[in-house]
């Protein structure tokens, strides 16, 4: 039988079989007994994706899928296995049970928090204190929880400022913090002290230790004193002083998953968690009216806000919102529920279109909706495509919420681009500017494209009844944490 005998389902392209026929002749073979099963097909991406990581940098944070080799970033210090770490429920949710139990006993000899090493605390956070609780979570070993909470433990340091807005690098031995030289007048960035509660709020449930949930819930009630200009918050929050610095303000880079944790909060709390309801709807009335925008062509797009002058311009990041406008929909009031999910579906349709007006069918870090263009990145230093899940991720919410099958054909243009563009001999990598008709490979395979854009691709394909949303938040590093139900505390593990 070849690959146009077989009979494939209908948003499936011929081109992908042949090109799988020609480079991985079992995934090829089994695509056609399954009639080229989709979910299937991430999970051969999964594990090219691991299989080299495990050949060139097994214990590394990162591959570099061209030099083959490890890659070291400085967001994880001198922490090691960042690949190992975030990857972890992916192969548990693909049931790739030979990789899950090397990988965890590789945790179990090799991860080690005592080093004398300057973290982001987001990035560790969102990525080892994550990877760490779902992992816990869905297979039950101990060793998981028990180094979620000892790394937990070592960021609590990070929260020693005056106002208890967490520093965002800290050195794990000394414990000294300090904030990115960068950052608008010394301040703290919001989309990373706002991303800590999910994970903060689980540690404290798994430890019986309430200091993790009393430092988040902190973060809270500073940003409620503050006045918001506009009832937007800005990107900026100075520790020390407890006042906004820069008044730039993105649903994007910066901003984004602080607005995703208000949300998810609530919903983690099993709908209990009011103030963080009230907090995301707020922001949602405050982002709708002053941020979001239609294009002359008809696209609605998510514009930044410096000082109360609008830049046009949309980030690959800011796609996520579209799953979240979704996600929330069922809770918005004012019987705002169908406004909410045809906001996501237009932020999903606008993101798609910024892949579809590449040569490569791959968003572009940035794209524009000024000087005469539509989401179309036009600056050379915002082409390139880190091979980011935002825009597959929304594409997964939006089908679950409305089961519309265009989501899971867009899904699948972008698993043939990747496949076409990204996939190496050696993994897969970044892009350098994806209006190029030749790549030129960025030469890393992100921890990210394990943890979030192949687990997006493989939920996108399955059936609802894997990780329901019913017991399910993903933190923004799409690692699954259970809803703390108000009647069973403790009987989220057995949800799967
Ligand atoms: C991930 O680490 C997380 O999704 C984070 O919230 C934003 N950036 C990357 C992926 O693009």
């Amino acid at each position: 039988m070849s690959c146009t005998e077989s009979e494939p389902a209908s948003f499936m392209q011929e081109s992908l079989c042949q090109k799988l026929k020609t480079t991985v002749s079992i995934c090829c073979g089994f695509l056609l007994n399954q009639h080229y099963n989709p979910a299937f097909v991430s999970l051969q991406m999964m594990k090219h994706a691991w299989d080299n990581y495990k050949r060139y940098a097994w214990g590394l944070n990162e591959l570099k899928p061209i030099s083959k080799q490890g890659h070291s970033s400085n967001l994880f210090g001198n922490i090691q296995g960042a690949t190992i770490v975030d990857a972890l429920d992916t192969l548990y949710i693909m049931e790739m049970k030979e990789e899950f139990k090397e990988a965890k006993e590789w945790v179990e000899k090799n991860l080690d928090f005592n080093v004398n090493a300057e973290i982001s605390v987001f990035e560790v956070n969102i990525r080892f204190v994550g990877g760490l609780l779902s992992a816990y979570y869905l297979s039950g070993e101990e060793v998981f929880r028990k180094k979620a909470v000892e790394l937990g433990e070592k960021l609590l340091p990070a929260f020693n400022t005056p106002t208890g807005i967490p520093w965002a690098l800290l050195n794990i031995k000394s414990g000294i913090g300090r904030n990115w030289p960068w950052a608008s007048g010394g301040s703290s960035i919001l989309a990373e002290f706002g991303t800590l509660h999910l994970e903060f709020v689980h540690l404290s449930h798994l430890s019986g230790n309430p200091v993790f949930a009393e430092k988040v819930m902190n973060i809270r009630k500073v940003l409620n004193r503050l006045d918001k200009p506009e009832g937007l918050y800005p990107n900026y929050l100075n520790p020390s002083s407890g006042q906004w610095g820069q008044h730039h303000v993105s649903i994007g880079g910066l901003g984004d998953s602080f607005y995703e944790y208000l949300l998810k909060a609530w919903l983690m709390s099993d709908k209990t968690d009011e103030e963080g309801k009230k907090m995301y709807y707020d922001a949602v009335q405050a982002i709708e009216t002053h941020l979001i925008r239609k294009s002359s062509g008809g696209l609605t797009y998510i514009a930044e806000w410096k000082g109360g002058l609008l830049e046009h311009k949309m980030g690959h990041l800011t796609c996520f919102a579209g799953g979240m406008f979704a996600l929330g929909a069922d809770g918005a009031p004012n019987d705002k529920t169908g406004h909410h999910i045809e906001l996501g579906a237009e932020i999903a349709r606008t993101c798609h279109e910024s892949y579809d007006r590449t040569s490569m069918k791959l968003g572009p870090e940035a794209f524009r909706f000024d000087g005469g263009v539509e989401a179309i990145a036009t600056r050379q230093n915002e082409k390139y495509y880190i091979l980011r899940p935002e825009v597959i991720e929304t594409y997964m919410y939006m089908w679950r919420l409305t089961h519309d099958p265009k989501y899971r054909q867009w899904g699948w243009e972008a698993v043939e681009a990747l496949e076409k563009h990204c996939r190496v001999d050696g993994g897969y990598s970044g892009i350098r500017d994806v209006y190029n008709n030749h790549e030129s490979h960025d030469d890393v395979q992100q921890s990210f494209f394990l943890s979030e854009t192949l687990k997006y691709l493989y939920l996108l394909f399955s059936e609802d009844d894997l990780l329901p949303f019913e017991h399910w938040v993903f933190n923004t590093e799409a690692h699954p944490l259970p809803v703390l139900h108000k009647d069973n505390g403790n009987k989220e593990e057995n949800q799967k």
